[in-house]
This record gives structure tokens, sequence and C-alpha cells, in this order.
């Protein structure tokens, strides 16, 4: 079971207040296909994936990233049951969409340095750290039901 002190949810509330999901969201999903190219092997029904410049304007790429930062939004509203939060999200990319699960941490890395990226020195080292701990949750709790 996860704890979550007073001090770590105020600062995931705060970092999440500020996070446009529909500007962020595409971001965060173009640089995982753009820096770890294997990703795109998911998306063969998303059209054009050539190049970087494709990626960021491929708007299923925009419309996929904004459904997955929805999705982080019923971790951050959850807290403290992200496991059985993501329990069926889980089983879909572990029986359906045969995502190897490694990526979700790949994912997890490029949403924030994007956010990183956005807020500057406002995301500082102790922010990132309670930020990556719940992010962390969030890949085990979407790894969860492949073992
Ligand atoms: Mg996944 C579908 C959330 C990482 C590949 N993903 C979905 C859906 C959600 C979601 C909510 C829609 C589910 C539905 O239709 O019921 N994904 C989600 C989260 C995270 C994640 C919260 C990590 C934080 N996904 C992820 C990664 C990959 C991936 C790393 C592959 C590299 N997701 C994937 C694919 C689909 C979804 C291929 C189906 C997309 C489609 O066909 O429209």
């Amino acid at each position: 079971m996860v704890e979550w002190s007073a001090s770590e949810r105020s600062a995931i509330a705060n970092v999440w207040g500020k996070i446009n999901v529909d500007e962020i969201g595409p971001q965060a999903l173009a640089r995982v296909l753009i820096v770890y190219p294997w990703t795109q092997r998911y998306f063969g029904a998303f059209g054009n994936l050539s190049s970087a410049a494709a990626i960021q304007g491929n708007p299923k790429v925009a419309q996929h990233g904004k459904t997955v930062l929805n999705a982080l939004e019923k971790a951050v509203k959850n807290m403290d049951d992200i496991k059985g939060t993501y329990s069926q999200l889980s089983q879909l990319h572990c029986e359906k969409l045969n995502v190897d699960p490694d990526n979700f941490r790949l994912l997890a890395d490029c949403l924030t340095i994007v956010i990183a990226t956005k807020f500057g020195p406002a995301f500082n080292p102790a922010v990132q750290a309670t930020w990556q701990k719940l992010l962390s949750v969030v890949v085990s709790a979407l790894t969860s039901r492949y073992f």
C-alpha cells in the first residue's frame, strides 16, 4: 500500500492543476514515438509516423495523447487505489493490445521531460521526486495484470 503525505498530495494536485491535457498529452506521446521508434508498432492504424514532423502533426497521435493523459487524471483523483483504478486498463494493454509493459515507463519518462520543459524551475527536484513517485505507482498498476 502506497502512503502519501499531505505535502505529496498537494504537490501532485499542484502539478496536475497546471497541466493542459490537450497540449501535454500529444507532446508526451509524440516524444515516445520519436525517441523510442519501436513503440510505433502499436500504432499501425494511426497513419503517417514516418518522421518527427509527421508524428507531431498526426491528429490520431494527438487524440490518443489526450486519451492517455485523461486516463492519468484517474490516478491523480484516486491516489489511494491506483492499482484498482487501472486494473481493467492493465488487462486491456496486456491481453488485447499486447503492449510490452516496459513501454509504460518510457511514456512516464517522456511525460516528465515534457512537464519539466514546460514548467521550468517550478518543477524543482522535490516536485519531480513526488511526481515520479506517482508515475511509478501508475506504471506498476498498469503492469499488475500482466503477471
Ligand atoms: Mg495505452 C489505448 C491509457 C501507455 C498503447 N491506452 C489506451 C486507452 C487508454 C490508455 C485509456 C483507451 C482504452 C480503451 O479503448 O478502452 N496507455 C494509457 C495510459 C498509459 C498508456 C494511462 C500510461 C501512462 N499505451 C501506453 C503505451 C503504449 C500504449 C506506453 C504503447 C507504446 N494504448 C496503446 C494502444 C491503444 C491504447 C495501441 C489502442 C489505441 C487505439 O487503437 O485507438
